[in-house]
């Protein structure tokens, strides 16, 4: 075996190792990134230019859907038809274990030996806060390695994880057969991002009444340009996941003929911005003397509420 070759520490080196395809350049790229460790800021800068328009799309729902399993099945479909992929897995459930993301993993072992594919866990760490604030930087590193299709899956529980799904162009909802499984999307924010409805596990009772579901909570919601299409899968038998590509088409294209693709960038700055500067004001702040000097002491005495703390350290910015 031959030892590996050193990755350069220069950070305008290593992104030119990550435009050739070097995947161990890639996966060092995004851990500065995600640690913000020195070379971060200049990382990002330099891969939003060209990573940043990429189409992403994005896989939510609630633990055990089937996301992974559908993921896995549309690698495998876009791979047949000609393009190389990259997969985040953004999983905060797991942030001590890591046990789902292990699970992702090998629900995606079939693509582990694929130069063609690459997949990427994101842990949280308990950082529910940084997610939204790495998933956009850590998207465009994959894109500018290459990648032709982009895919994020994230667990829709939160609001946090809801965020996460907003760094989609097309956001893919996967919902089971199963009483009140639409009931419990809706109040999870689900419904109103949903582009395309993935009704997996379609093999087990239940699905007739799950798609009436679906449809009936559709049907409260205004109609606007594009109503979002019911996609029934059995993702561990790959049945359905052509149509799901298919319908991701269909929207790129309505995306794209509408004037929404543009809507949504903007909207997806607006959130990215935010999402940057609440994470450097709270990095800011976790550092030692973060804080100006004696305004926690005011505070906790009762001499000054925390949202007048809060404008004048803003302020101080
Ligand atoms: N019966 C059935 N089980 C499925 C289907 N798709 C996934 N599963 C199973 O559901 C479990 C959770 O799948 P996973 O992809 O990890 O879900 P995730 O947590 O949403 O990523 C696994 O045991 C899968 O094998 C399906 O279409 N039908
Ligand atoms: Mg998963």
């Amino acid at each position: 075996m031959t030892s590996p070759v050193e990755l350069p520490t220069d950070p305008q080196a290593l992104l030119a190792a990550v435009r050739r395809g070097d995947r161990r350049a890639l996966a060092r790229a995004i851990s500065i990134v995600e640690d913000r460790r020195a070379g971060a800021a200049e990382l990002v800068a330099a891969s939003y230019r060209d990573g940043s328009r990429h189409l992403v799309v994005g896989v939510t729902g609630a633990p055990g859907a089937g996301k992974s399993t559908l993921v896995d099945g549309l690698v495998g479909v876009m791979r047949g038809r000609g393009s190389t992929v990259g997969v985040v897995a953004v999983d905060p459930s797991s942030p001590f274990t890591g046990g789902a993301v292990l699970g992702d993993r090998v629900r995606m072992q079939r693509h582990v030996d694929d130069p063609g594919v690459y997949v990427r866990s994101m842990a949280s760490r308990g950082r529910l806060g940084g997610l939204a604030w790495a998933t956009a930087p850590v998207l465009a590193l994959v894109a500018v390695a290459g990648f032709d299709e982009l895919i994020v899956e994230t667990v829709g529980v939160g609001q946090a994880e809801v965020e996460v799904a907003h760094e989609a162009d097309t956001r893919l909802v996967v919902l089971n057969p199963g009483w009140g499984d639409a009931i419990q999307a809706a109040k999870a924010g689900l419904l109103e991002i949903a582009d395309v409805f993935v009704l997996n596990k379609a093999d087990v009772a239940g699905v007739d009444q799950a798609e009436a579901d679906i449809r009936a909570m559709l049907d409260l919601v205004p109609a606007g340009g594009w109503r979002p299409p019911i996609v029934r899968t059995v993702a561990v038998e790959g049945i359905g996941v052509e149509q799901v590509v298919d319908a991701v088409a269909d929207h790129r294209a309505h995306l794209e003929e509408s004037g929404m693709l543009e809507v949504r960038r903007l909207e997806r700055a607006r959130r990215d911005v935010a999402a940057a500067v609440e994470e450097r004001v709270r990095a800011t702040l976790m550092m030692e003397d973060g804080f100006p000097a004696g305004i926690v002491e005011l505070v906790a005495a009762g001499e000054l509420d925390p949202w007048t703390a809060a404008a004048r350290i803003l302020d101080r910015a």
